[in-house]
């Protein structure tokens, strides 16, 4: 611990990856394990190109209701972490492939959303995008003005993540002295890559989880512990 605190705190440019599992403890269930979206939904049937275009409904239904889960959630001491360590750093970068807008509303200022935004609804026929925080919605599955279908802004399965974001992400990755992964079970790519990447360009990389990932024996140090209580720890 004394270590990595060293490491954060003569660093002048960090770069973070968070995932899932760094909003667990405001209450959002993750994808992955014992307790996770995965082990009551099917993957294919829901956050797939293919899936909405064959039940748009059953699709927004899910999100409507994850929607009004986010929606009663508060940010964590995780997240207010990596608020402050934003404001104490020259350079920093924050990645999340979540969509749940915790980070924004902890106050994190500079945030790549890799796998977009619950709360933007954007046009299949038009492309308009935009925000619409309602929840419920109050009907399903939404319609554009221009009579199209809406769709949640997110990134499913299949899809490119956002052009910029993407090589912003993949820039700060590799030019960082410090790079924290968090609460992701980095299974997913391209965001996953992210992490050998920040390594690979030399970069101190420190991961917090409650479980071990795939490059957990690989890394600098990698702390087995729910973000909300190591994150202010190790960034005080
Ligand atoms: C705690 C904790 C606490 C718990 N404190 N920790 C084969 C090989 C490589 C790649 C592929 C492949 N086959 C297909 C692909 C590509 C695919 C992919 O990666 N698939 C793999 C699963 C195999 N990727 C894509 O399709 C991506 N696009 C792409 O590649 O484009 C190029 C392309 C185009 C055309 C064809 C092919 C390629 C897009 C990926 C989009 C992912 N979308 C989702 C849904 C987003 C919208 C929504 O939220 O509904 O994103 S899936 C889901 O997984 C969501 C998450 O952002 C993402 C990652 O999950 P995350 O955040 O890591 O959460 P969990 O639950 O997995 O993990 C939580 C972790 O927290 C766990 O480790 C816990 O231990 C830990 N934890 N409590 C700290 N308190
Ligand atoms: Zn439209």
């Amino acid at each position: 611990m004394q270590q990595a605190r060293k490491w954060i705190r003569e660093a002048t440019s960090v770069s973070v990856l968070t995932g899932a599992g760094i909003s667990a403890e405001s209450g959002i269930p993750t994808f992955r394990g014992a307790a996770g979206l995965w082990k009551q939904f099917r993957a294919e049937q829901l956050a797939t190109p293919e899936a909405f275009a064959h039940d748009p409904r059953l699709v927004w239904e899910w999100y409507d209701w994850r929607r009004s889960l986010i929606a009663g959630a508060q940010p964590n001491p995780g997240h207010l972490a990596l608020v402050a360590l934003e404001r104490a750093k020259p350079r920093f970068t924050l990645a999340t492939q979540n969509v749940d807008g915790l980070h924004e509303r902890a106050g994190s200022e500079n945030i790549l959303k890799l796998h977009g935004d619950i709360w933007t609804l954007r046009c299949t026929i038009c492309g308009l995008e935009r925000c619409d925080r309602r929840t419920p919605l109050p009907e399903l599955p939404p319609l554009c003005e221009c009579g199209g279908l809406l769709r949640p802004g997110v990134v499913w399965f299949g899809e490119s993540l956002p052009n910029g974001a993407w090589e912003r992400a993949e820039r700060a990755a590799r030019e960082c002295a410090v790079f924290l992964v968090i609460g992701t079970s980095a299974v997913v790519y391209p965001a996953a890559s992210l992490v050998p990447l920040a390594k690979t360009s030399g970069a101190k990389v420190i991961e917090c989880n409650t479980e071990e990932t795939p490059f957990s024996a690989d890394l600098h140090k990698s702390f087995r512990e729910p973000a909300a209580e190591l994150l202010p720890q190790l960034i005080a």
